[in-house]
């Protein structure tokens, strides 16, 4: 059995953060020991790497560059967080993990991901990931609302066209029909309470045996 590593996946504004939250509060409600991180920043370095990748004025960034910041930012996190926490039994929750790499740059971006494979192989597997899937207009609409909702400007990504999430959101449909097994692919344009018991309906079976 791999370790309890659940990640959440999807193109922006797919409703990864918001699902994610709810599922803790069920897990807190359960007493279950659990903790829930993202990518990229959630370390220390990797909050100085963020910034780097998603700053607007960041434009020069060569792909190539993008995918290795992507993956150091990963490397310090499975190891200063990820893998102690799944050492002492804990659950992980994660919001965006490699396979937003595979979509991203791969996908998006169109990179040859082949002689990442050395890297690939450290890493933990998930057991369970939850594709979170909305058209790229939907993405597009929800972040415009909730920047204009909030003062935000669009991060260096969110500036890419209608195309590249496009190409991104294929490559998310192509790793799920190669994992099916993994892969729980969600219809994120239901209702927030929809989508939250279909997570849970299929995570807490599971939760038993881990
Ligand atoms: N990236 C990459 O290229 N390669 C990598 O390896 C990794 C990441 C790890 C990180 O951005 C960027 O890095 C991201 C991918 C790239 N691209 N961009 N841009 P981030 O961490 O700042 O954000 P994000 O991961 O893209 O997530 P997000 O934009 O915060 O969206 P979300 O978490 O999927 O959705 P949300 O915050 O839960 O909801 C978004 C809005 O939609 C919000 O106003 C909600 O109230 C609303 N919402 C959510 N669900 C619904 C439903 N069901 N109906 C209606 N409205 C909803």
């Amino acid at each position: 059995m791999r370790p309890p590593l659940i990640t959440f996946e999807g193109i922006d504004g797919s409703g990864k953060t918001t699902q994610m939250g709810r599922l803790s509060e069920r897990l807190k409600a359960l007493g279950r020991p659990f903790m829930t991180t993202r990518e990229p920043g959630a370390t220390d370095i990797g909050r100085q790497i963020r910034q780097i990748l998603l700053d607007p004025k960041n434009r020069a960034m060569r792909p190539d560059v993008e995918l290795l910041l992507y993956m150091a930012d990963r490397i310090q996190h499975l190891e200063e967080q990820i893998r102690p926490a799944l050492e002492k039994g804990q659950l992980v929750l994660c919001d965006r993990y490699h396979d937003a790499t595979l979509a991203y740059q791969g996908g998006g971006r169109g990179l040859d991901l082949g002689w990442l494979k050395p890297l690939e192989a450290k890493l933990v597997k998930p057991l369970r990931t939850y594709f979170i899937r909305i058209d790229p207009e939907e993405s597009r609409s929800r972040l415009d609302r909730r920047n204009r909702d909030q003062g935000m400007d669009n991060c260096r990504l969110e500036e890419e066209d209608l195309a590249f999430f496009r190409a991104v959101d294929r490559g998310y449909q192509q790793l799920a029909l190669a994992e099916p097994k993994r892969f729980c692919i969600i219809d994120g344009l239901g209702e927030l309470e929809a989508i939250e018991c279909l997570i849970w309906n299929d995570l807490e079976p599971r939760l038993e045996a881990l």
